[in-house]
């Protein structure tokens, strides 16, 4: 059977689940926050990646539906383990949908969260088309208390002008800069460019990826607040291990 065919019965019988990835600070190396990364654990395929299933999830819309039920787990985990911060993935259909906004703000009030533990990651394709939509959208949503971050920057248009044009709190270095950390000259370069940019702008700058000790010294060197990658530590479940971590900075 189709992945979009199943989405609808998977909410349902609860087969999806938020892995949770620590971002960690290069100064002091405590966990500042953690990135919630779906998966589905589905009865034949085993574990199914976001890979395989948003994009079909965005093309039948139910992408909707998926999106909340991960503002209500992100909010059910935050509201119930030691947990401090969390940030969620956005899809750009589910941010432009005209719902987005009030859903988020009712499930967000109904668990009694506060919005500064939850951070949303939109990539910069939601700001391509009514810029002064999402403009006023991320100002409203930032004056509730949620912080705002650019996923997987230095991808597609990335346009140096959103950077100082919208109200972000931190930006994601796409890991395909930090994987070519000392193969390819011109990574180097265009980190530390990012870096330098989010400093003078005020912006914290995180980098992703990160899977060796050569890459956190150089991110680490060159002044990058945070570092997220299997170095270290994978997307596991929430398990007894995260319940129990004593809470982070
Ligand atoms: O964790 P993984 O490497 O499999 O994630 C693959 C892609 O899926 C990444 O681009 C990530 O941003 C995206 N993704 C992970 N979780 C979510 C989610 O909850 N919602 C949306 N829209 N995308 C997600
Ligand atoms: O697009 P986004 O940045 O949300 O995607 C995050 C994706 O990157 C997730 O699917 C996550 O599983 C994956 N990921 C996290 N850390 C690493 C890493 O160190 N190396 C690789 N190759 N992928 C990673
Ligand atoms: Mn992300
Ligand atoms: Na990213």
């Amino acid at each position: 059977r189709a992945l979009e065919i199943d989405m609808d019965a998977a909410l349902a019988r609860g087969e999806f689940e938020l892995f949770l990835q620590p971002r960690v600070s290069a100064v002091t190396a405590k966990i500042h926050s953690y990135e919630a990364l779906l998966r589905w654990n589905h009865p034949q395929r085993g574990l199914v990646s976001p890979v395989d299933f948003v994009a079909v999830a965005e093309v039948s819309g139910k992408i909707i539906a998926l999106g909340e039920w991960v503002i209500e787990e992100a909010c059910r985990i935050l509201a119930g383990t030691e947990v401090e911060r969390l940030s969620i993935n956005v899809s750009p259909l589910q941010f432009r949908h005209s719902d987005f906004q009030h859903r988020l703000g009712e499930i967000v009030r109904a668990s009694g969260v506060d919005p500064r533990r939850i951070e949303l990651e939109i990539t910069e394709s939601v700001l391509i088309d009514d810029d002064r939509r999402a403009l006023q959208i991320l100002k409203e949503l930032k004056a509730v208390g949620f912080t705002i971050a650019l996923d997987d920057f230095g991808t597609g248009y990335s346009s140096l002008s959103y950077l100082s044009r919208y109200p972000f709190d931190a930006i994601k270095i796409d890991r395909s800069f930090v994987s070519n950390l000392g193969l390819d000259e011109s990574a180097a370069v265009i980190v530390n460019t990012i870096i330098d940019l989010g400093e003078r702008l005020g912006i914290k700058v995180v980098a992703e990826g990160v899977e060796t000790i050569e890459q956190a010294l150089f991110l680490a060197r060159a002044g990058c607040d945070e570092l997220q990658g299997y170095l270290l530590g994978k997307p596991v479940a929430l398990d007894e291990r995260v319940r129990t971590i004593p809470a982070s900075v």
